[in-house]
């Protein structure tokens, strides 16, 4: 199957009405958030949300706004001049999203896609969707046809691995505002803080309350097997990234002798990648994420991959972004709600009762002005 020339996401008659747009400028900001509650995961702690954010100015004044998530502070600088070099590709040429990401792709094919060069792809082409919302003064998810006004969430804010009694804390404050889907960090030091920690949540809350868990690529294939088939009888609503993420025929194996559905995607870096995923049955549910993925059409490409395999995509950060992909597929599962950027945009909405409502503003409906 080949991803590279799949059907347009945008239709021909609202094409027309923005193909006149062309892009002129970007502008970029580095920003750093602290996070509401700091976050330590089996590879590697967080206390800031580093950031760029983007302006994409375009001939008739709309701005084009979004950011992207670098989990490593130092490599902002690099995201920021990748995003400015890889701009020059596209400067002057018409505000379509899909034949900007095409072009882009196709200049780079030499130099290969993955990594920073990817996310400056993508922070042009979210920025160059959120034009066209503007321009045609829709939400995008209505641009790109949806017809919900709420998606599912889960709660993925905090619940990092440490202190149990911190973590009970964070939960039942999730609890209050009826966001009873959660992720847990799991990855402690042996199996058995492991389970204690899954023990924690079943005593206190009980089916009342639905677990995925998260290793963060932290364990080896020999370690996940035993780990997970330790956990796979706790009712958990999936296990994500337990090894590698380069590791998908281990990580086939290693669903295979589980009951539990395995769920990765926020480090497979193209609509190919996902379908190699999947072809291998490495996992029963993807997670694209949009930075990684390359920007909103390919993550719209990896999510028809997925529904053409049967199978449901969940999105991974970005929320103000993701929740519009969400609602224009036909197999949505879950947004990772995480309140990281919550004080940096505008326009940041907080999920209640597992649904976030979707922005009805024009674009992304996000805003880089400081709340
Ligand atoms: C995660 C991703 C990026 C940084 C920290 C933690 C985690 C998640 O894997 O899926 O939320
Ligand atoms: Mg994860």
């Amino acid at each position: 199957m080949c991803m590279a020339t799949s059907a347009a996401f945008l239709p021909d008659t609202l094409k027309q009405q923005v193909a006149g747009l062309r892009l002129s400028s970007i502008e970029i900001q580095h920003c750093f958030p602290a996070l509401p509650t700091p976050l330590q995961t089996a590879s590697g702690s967080l206390d800031v949300a580093p950031l760029i954010t983007v302006g994409l100015h375009t001939s008739c004044g709309i701005v084009g706004e979004s950011y992207l998530f670098s989990p490593n502070q130092s490599l902002i600088p690099a995201l920021s001049e990748a995003t400015k070099a890889v701009f020059e590709v596209v400067r002057g040429d018409p505000c379509l999203p899909e034949d900007i990401t095409d072009k882009i792709l196709q200049n780079f094919k030499l130099f290969g896609g993955t990594g920073i060069l990817t996310m400056a792809m993508a922070a042009i082409d979210m920025a160059a969707w959120d034009v066209v919302g503007k321009a045609l003064g829709q939400p995008l998810y209505r641009v790109l046809g949806g017809k919900t006004t709420q998606v599912q969430s889960y709660e993925s804010s905090g619940l990092g691995i440490g202190d149990l009694a911190t973590i009970k804390q964070q939960a039942q404050q999730f609890v209050q505002a009826g966001n009873t889907t959660m992720k847990l960090r799991l990855g402690y030091a042996t199996l058995a803080d492991d389970l204690k920690a899954l023990e924690m949540f079943a005593q206190v809350f009980g089916p009342s309350v639905q677990v995925m868990v998260d290793y963060n690529q932290g364990l080896t294939p020999t370690e996940a097997l035993t780990r997970c088939r330790a956990i796979d009888g706790h009712g958990l609503l999936w296990i994500e990234e337990p090894i590698h993420a380069e590791l998908l025929e281990d990580t086939a194996t290693l669903q295979a002798a589980l009951k539990t559905p395995l769920q990765i995607g926020e480090n497979l870096w193209s609509p190919t990648e996902v379908e190699r995923a999947l072809r291998l049955s490495a996992c029963q549910y993807i997670m694209p994420d949009v930075g990684k993925i390359g920007g909103v059409t390919q993550w719209l490409r990896a999510a028809k991959v997925a529904d053409a395999y049967g199978v449901k995509v969940s999105s991974h950060l970005y929320p103000e972004i993701s929740c519009h992909l969400l609602a224009a597929i036909p197999n949505a599962h879950l947004l990772e709600y995480a309140d990281w950027t919550a004080n940096q945009f505008s326009g940041h909405t907080k999920p209640a009762n597992n649904r976030l409502n979707l922005p009805q503003r024009p674009g992304f409906g996000l805003s880089h002005s400081a709340v």
